[in-house]
């Protein structure tokens, strides 16, 4: 396998691509420029101010739009050589369809990241949708409740693969369908801010119970089964949410070059993917979940099913974890045919791990009234066990710091899912925002030392890491906790000009990168 303990000396550095992260709508800003439409995340932070603490909203941001170069100097100062960043889908496709027309300025945008990426030797690995939907899809059919999300979506990644794909050779359908569905569709704590009126009066719509479930699976139109006679089958996944396959193509003599045999209604992508040869996969999230006690073994297991295998498994094995269609037994959890089924087995070339945060779990009965999505695991999600905290509290409340959990995580996913190629697409951690220049964060160092050491071991361990993306390059637009909390190795001063300053932590990982560290193994724990 190609393995990525690249042996310098004495110490190697285990990370291959030592990367940053970021996306459109928390960096780029410029929310009304050059004809970007509006996204859901715009019309939220207008219609509920106050489910974003200060009343804010990213329609600067760090002003990347205009800023990037600065950026991608910080990549290239620090030493990272690859770069995770997401497309506005509104702002190439401002209506979110192919009617509505394509907006030339952001794709010169693209563009010129892309390439100013490339010339300083840093990747670019592209998330095609982190978020950000076009506020006009929500508003004709619902957005991700609409099955006529599937042909928009397909020809949105369509034109980023056209676009963008001579260059691209990473993308990332989805990230976190898992936060989509909860916090859009269940709590309504972020867009589009649906959930039930039992749970969160403010509710403008939702029901928190049976539509996290239909954005989970958001089904397909089918396509004609690819012939058995091509000498290579695809499948290639546009996941929707995880569920389902948009779209099958058959790709024959590849190899020989000849016929490029692309039979359903959008076959170009596939096309596009066959040539281009990229790889493509899609970022998931959870915290790891710890039994609270042994009793609360099967419990933990189930916290785990309903948030992160929920959409593994269907990818890796064409099916719901049993412990959800056990759980969900009223008909709101869907099924997938067995033709959905065949698709989606094995439609990734990788899976991203986003991980943050570890908690533990008890079994608690099941609720008979009221219920949401969040009430079907019948699990209680509790950060300490007889007043001990299972870690330090970071900048936000959900933040438990357990370095052991990105480890763990890993090995669950190696074990149980036959072994993928995984990159940890996010990790990193938030200080709360002082107010002032704040550049001292070691409490940041401490935490990417640890979890790189964790990362390590699952490596050790025989996990399939390719490679590591910290979690973020800047200061950003953190939804719903706007800009109270910094997740960056750069600072970012949002009160004036969207000035950047190395924090203590770009620092170390400059020095990590070079090298550096070898001699002192121990204090740093990564080498
Ligand atoms: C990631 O999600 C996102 O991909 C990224 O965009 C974001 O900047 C980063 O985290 C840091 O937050 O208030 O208790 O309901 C991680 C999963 C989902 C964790 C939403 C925080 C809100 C918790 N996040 N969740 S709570």
């Amino acid at each position: 396998k190609k393995r990525f303990l690249l042996a310098t000396g004495s110490a190697s550095c285990f990370i291959p691509k030592m990367s940053e992260s970021s996306k459109a709508l928390e960096c780029e800003g410029a929310a009304h420029e050059d004809g970007r439409g509006p996204s859901i995340w715009d019309t939220f932070s207008e219609k509920f101010p106050e489910k974003i603490m200060g009343g804010n909203n990213g329609s600067i941001a760090d002003d990347s739009y205009n800023l990037y170069k600065e950026d991608v100097n910080f990549l290239h100062q620090i030493g990272f050589d690859a770069y995770r960043f997401s497309i506005s889908w509104s702002r190439i496709l401002p209506c979110g369809d192919l009617k509505g027309g394509i907006n030339q300025a952001g794709i010169d945008y693209y563009n010129n990241l892309i390439n100013h990426l490339l010339s300083k030797g840093v990747k670019p690995y592209v998330t095609i949708f982190h978020w950000d939907l076009p506020e006009a899809l929500q508003h004709t059919y619902g957005g991700f409740l609409g099955a006529e999300i599937v042909n928009d979506f397909r020809d949105y990644a369509e034109l980023c693969f056209q676009k963008f794909g001579d260059r691209v050779k990473h993308w990332t359908t989805l990230n976190e369908p898992f936060s989509v569905v909860h916090n859009g569709f269940t709590t309504g704590q972020e867009a589009p801010g649906r959930c039930s009126s039992f749970t969160n009066p403010n509710c403008t719509g939702g029901d928190g119970a049976s539509e996290p479930y239909i954005v989970g699976h958001t089904s397909s139109s089918l396509m004609e089964p690819p012939s058995k006679s091509t000498e290579k089958m695809l499948a290639l996944f546009l996941l929707c949410f995880g569920s389902v396959l948009l779209c099958f193509f058959t790709v024959t003599t590849l190899e020989t070059g000849t016929v490029l045999n692309c039979d359903c209604v959008s076959h170009l992508l596939l096309c596009f993917q066959a040539i281009q040869k990229g790889e493509i996969g899609i970022a998931l999230n959870t915290v790891w979940h710890y039994p609270y006690s042994y009793a609360d073994k099967l419990a933990a297991a189930r916290a785990t099913a309903f948030t992160f295998d929920y959409f593994v498994e269907p990818i890796v094995y064409g099916k719901y974890p049993t412990e959800m269609v056990n759980h969900v037994k009223d008909g709101r959890l869907p099924t997938f045919t067995p033709e959905e089924s065949s698709m989606l087995k094995g439609s990734y070339d990788f899976i991203g791990i986003n991980y943050y945060s570890s908690s533990y779990v008890k079994d608690v009965p099941c609720a008979t009234e009221n219920i949401t999505m969040s009430t079907d695991a019948c699990v209680s999600i509790v950060g300490e066990r007889n007043g001990v905290p299972l870690g330090p509290t970071a900048g936000s409340d959900w933040l438990l710091i357990y370095p052991e959990g990105i480890r763990d995580l890993l090995l669950h996913v190696k074990f149980k899912f036959d072994d993928p190629v995984l990159y940890i697409t996010e990790n990193g951690v938030d200080e709360a925002s002082i107010g002032e220049i704040f550049l001292n964060d070691d409490l940041r160092i401490d935490y990417y030392a640890h979890h790189l050491k964790m990362v390590r071991d699952a490596i050790l361990m025989g996990v399939d890491v390719k490679g590591y993306f910290a979690w973020s390059l800047m200061d950003n637009f953190e939804w719903a906790e706007g800009y109270t909390v910094r997740f960056g190795l750069v600072f970012v001063d949002f009160e004036d000009g969207r000035k950047r300053y190395l924090k203590k932590s770009a620092k170390w990982f400059r020095k990590l990168l070079k090298g550096e560290y070898n001699g002192t193994r121990q204090k740093v724990a990564v080498i």
